[in-house]
């Protein structure tokens, strides 16, 4: 694969964007590489970390491809991110991204699309779509803006400015700020520990939560009733609840900050 490698570290793949000298612009062949590496993530693994190599995590669309396309190739274009980065958001496995350097216009909205975001202190966040005469493509409208909210976004399109990882995680863009070059070592150790979860729990947490945040409210709580059911009727939720009211060790929820 020209544009990414990959590596298994015991129950999380890892998919690491790697374009350097284009500083991970995303390309259409860079696309269906990411699409491959996805079904390859889902076949072997229980979680997933994208992180990248070189000074940036992702420039964006590749311009200098986009600048050649029709309109209407586009529009297929944009809708194939759709697609792919639609199977990081509801697929199989929950995905964590490392963050560092520009995480800029398509490159956040690769981040958006996974379930919990890492940057270091070098990461910084922009939509320059404005700046370039076109418009968000990859899914930052739904996703992006569902995370810091819609003025926010119009503010960062409108203007075209950065915001640095402490605004990012004031703006929900990010939950975790980490020293520089300690992103990726957090996301594998927040992957480890989701990987152990009910494979059936993860998947109604990433499936279920952003579907159930766009139904009314008592739409919301009537399906939740169903899946908290229906997931409690797995033979690995029965013997995970044993496992705490046997005071099994290790089952007890864990203060902030310590391992018991
Ligand atoms: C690229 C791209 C790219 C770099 N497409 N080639 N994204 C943007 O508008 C961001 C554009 N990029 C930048 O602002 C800067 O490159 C960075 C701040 C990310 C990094 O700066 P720097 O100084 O480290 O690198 P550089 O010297 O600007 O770029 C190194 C090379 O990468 C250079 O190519 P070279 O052949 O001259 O060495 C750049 O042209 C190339 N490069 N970014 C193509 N994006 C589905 S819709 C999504 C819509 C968007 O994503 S719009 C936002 C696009």
């Amino acid at each position: 694969m020209p544009y990414l490698t990959t590596e298994l570290r015991g129950d999380v793949a890892l998919i690491c964007l790697d374009r350097p000298e284009k500083r991970n612009a995303i390309s259409d062949a860079f696309v269906e590489e990411l699409n491959a590496a996805i079904t390859w993530a889902e076949a072997v693994a229980k979680a997933g970390v994208i992180h990248a190599n070189g000074p940036h995590f992702c420039a964006g669309l590749d311009l200098a491809e986009h600048v050649r396309k029709t309109p209407f190739e586009g529009v297929h274009g944009s809708r194939r991110w759709h697609e792919v980065f639609g199977r990081i958001q509801r697929g199989r496995l929950p995905w964590i991204s490392a963050l560092h350097g520009a995480v800029v216009g398509g490159g956040l909205e690769l981040a958006s699309s996974t379930h919990v975001r890492v940057a270091d202190t070098s990461a910084f966040f922009a939509l320059p779509e404005g700046q370039r005469g076109i418009f968000v493509g990859g899914g930052a409208s739904v996703r992006t803006a569902r995370l810091m909210g819609v003025a926010r976004m119009t503010d960062l399109m409108l203007t075209g400015r950065s915001v640095d990882a402490d605004q990012a995680e004031r703006w929900n863009l990010v939950q975790y700020v980490m020293p520089e070059g300690a992103a990726l070592d957090k996301a594998v150790e927040l992957a480890t520990q989701a990987a152990t979860n009910a494979e059936i729990s993860n998947y109604a947490i990433i499936h279920a939560l952003p579907r159930i945040q766009d139904m009314a409210t008592d739409d919301g709580l009537f399906v939740e009733s169903f899946i908290a059911s229906f997931t409690a009727t797995s033979p690995e939720a029965e013997a995970r609840l044993n496992a705490f009211l046997s005071k099994k060790a290790g089952s007890k929820v864990a203060k902030p900050g310590s391992n018991e």
